[in-house]
C-alpha cells in the first residue's frame, strides 16, 4: 500500500479514529500490574489477541498502532495479527521510537531514542506489513520547562524521524506530548503548546516533511491533572486557537492522545474540540488515537482469563464507539 492510499484511508475515514496498542514492555507491565495479571509474552498477544479479534472494531477503528513484538505475533489458531487487522480493514502501524531517555544527566527532562540504525528497522517493518508508524516525545510543564534544548532535541527528531518514514514509503505519526503532570493552568498549557507544535512545524518544514502525508498526534490542551479542572468548552476552545496559530492548514489529520484524562472527560473534551473547531470551518480532520481511555475498562475486564474475553470486547466495542461519536462533535 503507497503512502498516499494509506494517508487517504486514515485521514478520509470520517467517525474512526486510531487504537494505540503501542505500549512498550515496561507500560504494558504496569497495565497488567494494576490488574493483577502477569507480565509474559503469551500474556501479551493473549491480551493483544482479545482487542484484535474485537468484532464489528472496524466501525469505529481505522488504524492499529502495534508494538514491535506484537507486530509478529500471531492468534492463538496461527493468524498473524497484521492479518486480522487487515481483513477488517483496519491498518497496522508500529512505534519505532525506542522510549524516553534523560536530556542529560540528572535532568528532569526527557528525550526520546531510535534514530540510529532506523532507515534499516522502517524496511523492516514495511516487510512486516506496517503502512504507519508513530514516535512519541514528551514536554514536561514546570518552572522554567519545558526548557528551549528539550523542544529543539525534540523536535529535531520528530522531523528526522518523518522525513525517513516518509523515505521508507510509511505514513509519520508524530507525537508531541505535553504531559499533564502537576498543577499548571489551562492558559499554561496553552502557552506550551503552542510554542512545542511551533517548533516542531518548523522543523519538519525546514526537514521537508511533506506535510499532507503526514498524522499529528498532539495533546489536548487541558490543565494539570492537580489543577482544578476546565469544561469540555473552554478545553475545545484553548486546542482550537492554539491549532489556528500553529498547524498548516494542509495537514490533513489530527489523532488526539488521552493522556491520562478519564474516558468521559476526554470523550466530552473531544466533542468540543470539533464542535469549536467547525464554528470557524477548521480544515483538519480531528480525531482520536487513544490508548489508556480505549484500553482500559475492557483490561480490567479481561484480567487475563479467556472466560471473560467476550466482556472485554463488549466494553472495547463500547469505549471505541464513545470515541467515534465524540470525533463527530456529538
Ligand atoms: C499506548 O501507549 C503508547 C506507548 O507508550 P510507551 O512507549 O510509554 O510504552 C503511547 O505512546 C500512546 O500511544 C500515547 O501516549 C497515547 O496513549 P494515551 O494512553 O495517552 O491515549
Amino acid at each position: 500500500m503507497s503512502s498516499s492510499e494509506t494517508i487517504a484511508t486514515l485521514a478520509n475515514a470520517k467517525g474512526k479514529g486510531i487504537l494505540a496498542a503501542d505500549e512498550s514492555f515496561g507500560s504494558i507491565k504496569k497495565r497488567f500490574d494494576n490488574v493483577g495479571v502477569p507480565t509474559t509474552e503469551e500474556t501479551r498477544r493473549a491480551y493483544r489477541e482479545m482487542l484484535f479479534t474485537t468484532e464489528g472494531l472496524e466501525a469505529y477503528v481505522s488504524g492499529v498502532i502495534l508494538f514491535e513484538e506484537t507486530l509478529g505475533h500471531k492468534t492463538a489458531k496461527g493468524q498473524p495479527f497484521v492479518e486480522v487487522l487487515r481483513n477488517k480493514g483496519i491498518l497496522p502501524g508500529i512505534k519505532v521510537d525506542q522510549g524516553l531517555v534523560p536530556l542529560a544527566e540528572g535532568s528532569l527532562e526527557q528525550t526520546t531514542k531510535g534514530l540510529d540504525g532506523l532507515p534499516a528497522r522502517l524496511e523492516g517493518y514495511v516487510k512486516q506489513g506496517a503502512t504507519f508508524a508513530k514516535w512519541r516525545a514528551v514536554f514536561l510543564i514546570g518552572e522554567g520547562l519545558p526548557s528551549s534544548a528539550l523542544i529543539d532535541v525534540n523536535a529535531a527528531n520528530l522531523a528526522a524521524y518523518a522525513k525517513a518514514c516518509q523515505n521508507a514509503g510509511l505514513v509519520p505519526i508524530v507525537e508531541p506530548e505535553v504531559l499533564m503532570e502537576g498543577p499548571h493552568s489551562l492558559e499554561r498549557a496553552a502557552e506550551v503548546q503552542d510554542e512545542v507544535l511551533k517548533a516542531v512545524f518548523a522543523a519538519l518544514k525546514s526537514r521537508r516533511v511533506d506535510l499532507p502525508q503526514m498524522i499529528l498526534k498532539p495533546s489536548m490542551v487541558v490543565p494539570g491533572a492537580k489543577a482544578t479542572p476546565v469544561s469540555p468548552r473552554d478545553v475545545g476552545e484553548a486546542t482550537v486557537a492554539s491549532f489556528r496559530k500553529t498547524l498548516p492548514s494542509e495537514l490533513p489529520m489530527v489523532a488526539f492522545l488521552s493522556g491520562g484524562q478519564t474516558e468521559d472527560q476526554v470523550n466530552a473534551n473531544l466533542s468540543a474540540i470539533n464542535q469549536a473547531a467547525a464554528l470557524t470551518e477548521e480544515p483538519w480532520r480531528l480525531t482520536f488515537s487513544f490508548g489508556r481511555s480505549l484500553q482500559k475498562t475492557a483490561l480490567g475486564l479481561w484480567k487475563g482469563e479467556t472466560a471473560h474475553v467476550a466482556a472485554a470486547q463488549k466494553a472495547l466495542l463500547a469505549s471505541a464507539a464513545r470515541a467515534s461519536t465524540a470525533s463527530l462533535g456529538r
